[in-house]
């Protein structure tokens, strides 16, 4: 008797993402075939042929694109139906109860000619926001310093720039070096870099480098118009091609509908690779600002953004960044089951109030949480990767 079986070795069809799907099942173990007779057991006179189709990793498929419809699906599916998958997703990849701790340092704040209207550092608005110079850079170290020993990992640096000014790259790349020195990971967000800028900082050794899209493509000019979506694919660009890891994400509660969300989403796992870091920000309103008054987002609304991002970026670390102040201790739980698995540590982002460290560290306390260490930070270092 001949039986002919083509085996194919689960971990590499694509299919951990789905939680139904269990990994590593041995696809050998029906070979040992025996009978049962009256004397005993007896081998059957088979002859199994197996062929296992390894496929060609040097060149691995693509996982099927989503199209907006299968994002707008997701966004809308039943809340129990989208966590269940963004969780599946979420531990195949990573350890869930492991989150990455980044601080943020305004190192040059406010006076800032762009006009985005949520943001409290346009001198366009009168948010209260004075404008000040770039720091100094043993006051730059001595906060990097404390935030590794309050325990964060990577240390982002924003400026409230359309883009940095030569005089002041120069400065900012002092910092990276004396930043990377102390053994933390770096992140600096600057506005738009041509590929020269973007070729610097990455030589000066930063890390990862954070240009949001906010929005929708096509919601954005309600938001910004004094630089383009495709301004800051650019940008975008040249970060990657400068080897440097992409920190894009987003703001929710800019008035945008649900249709701009997923297609936020979708243009962020779009980009080519995907970002390896996904911050996602609830609109903080500031008075003086256009958007002072923008309706509060629902926060289960906010999660299921959580949650398709987790979905369609996999390995991306998804952070739940500004906004977390004013959300309960329940909805942060759910954002953590939903796929964030990162926050902004520290009681201050730029220039807003954040969360203070004892909030959080008995927030981790409670939920059973740890802080990600140094090793296991970048998607590269996944639990699961494979
Ligand atoms: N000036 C640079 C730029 O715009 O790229 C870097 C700093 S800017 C403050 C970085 C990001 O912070 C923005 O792209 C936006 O996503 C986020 N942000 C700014 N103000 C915010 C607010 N009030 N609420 C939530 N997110 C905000
Ligand atoms: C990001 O996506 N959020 C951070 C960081 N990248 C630079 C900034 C949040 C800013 C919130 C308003 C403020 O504090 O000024
Ligand atoms: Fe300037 Fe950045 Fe604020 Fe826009 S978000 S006004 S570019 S600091």
């Amino acid at each position: 008797m001949i039986a002919s079986f083509a085996v194919y070795p689960t971990p590499l069809l694509g299919l951990s993402d789905n939680p139904d799907v269990s990994r590593g099942d041995d696809p050998v173990n029906f070979l040992s075939m025996s009978k049962l007779t009256r004397t005993g057991t007896e081998r059957l006179d088979c002859r199994l042929e197996i062929s296992i189709r390894w496929p060609d990793m040097s060149n691995p498929p693509s996982p099927p694109a989503w199209t907006l419809t299968a994002v707008q699906e997701l966004m809308a599916a039943p809340l129990n139906d989208l966590l269940y998958r963004a969780h599946g997703v979420h531990r195949t990849h990573f350890d869930p109860n492991a989150i990455q701790l980044s601080t943020l340092l305004s190192v040059k704040t406010g006076g800032c000619p762009e006009d985005c209207h949520y943001c409290p550092q346009s001198l366009r608005y009168t948010s209260g926001v004075e404008s000040e110079p770039l720091l100094p850079l043993d006051e730059v170290v001595s906060r990097a310093k404390q935030a590794q020993s309050a325990g964060a990992t990577r240390f982002c640096m924003g400026a409230a720039y359309r883009g940095p000014k030569e005089r002041d790259l120069s400065k900012i790349l002092e910092y990276i070096v004396a930043v990377k020195a102390l053994g933390l990971e770096t992140c600096a967000t600057l506005g738009l870099l041509d590929e020269d800028q973007a070729r610097r900082l990455a030589e000066a050794g930063l890390d990862y480098y954070n240009h949001n899209l906010d929005t929708s493509e096509t919601y954005y000019p309600e938001i910004i118009t004094t630089r383009r979506y495709a301004d800051r694919l650019k940008t975008l660009e040249h970060v990657r091609q400068a080897g440097m890891r992409v920190c894009c994400g987003g703001i929710v509660g800019l008035g945008e509908t649900v249709q701009d969300r997923a297609e936020l989403l979708l243009a962020l796992s779009r980009l080519d690779p995907p970002p390896e870091s996904v911050p996602i920000n609830e609109l903080v309103p500031v008075p003086g600002t256009p958007l002072a008054h923008a309706p509060k987002t629902d926060p289960i609304d906010f999660v299921r953004v959580i949650a398709v991002a987790r979905i369609l970026m996999p390995r991306a670390h998804v952070r739940l960044s500004a906004g977390r102040s004013s959300m309960s201790r329940e909805l942060q739980a759910l954002c953590f089951f939903a796929g964030a698995n990162s926050i902004f540590y520290g009681e201050k982002l730029l220039t807003t109030p954040n969360n203070d460290a004892d909030q959080d560290h008995a927030l981790f306390a409670a939920l059973g949480l740890r802080a990600e260490g140094p090793l296991e930070t970048g998607a590269r270092t996944n639990v699961h990767a494979d």
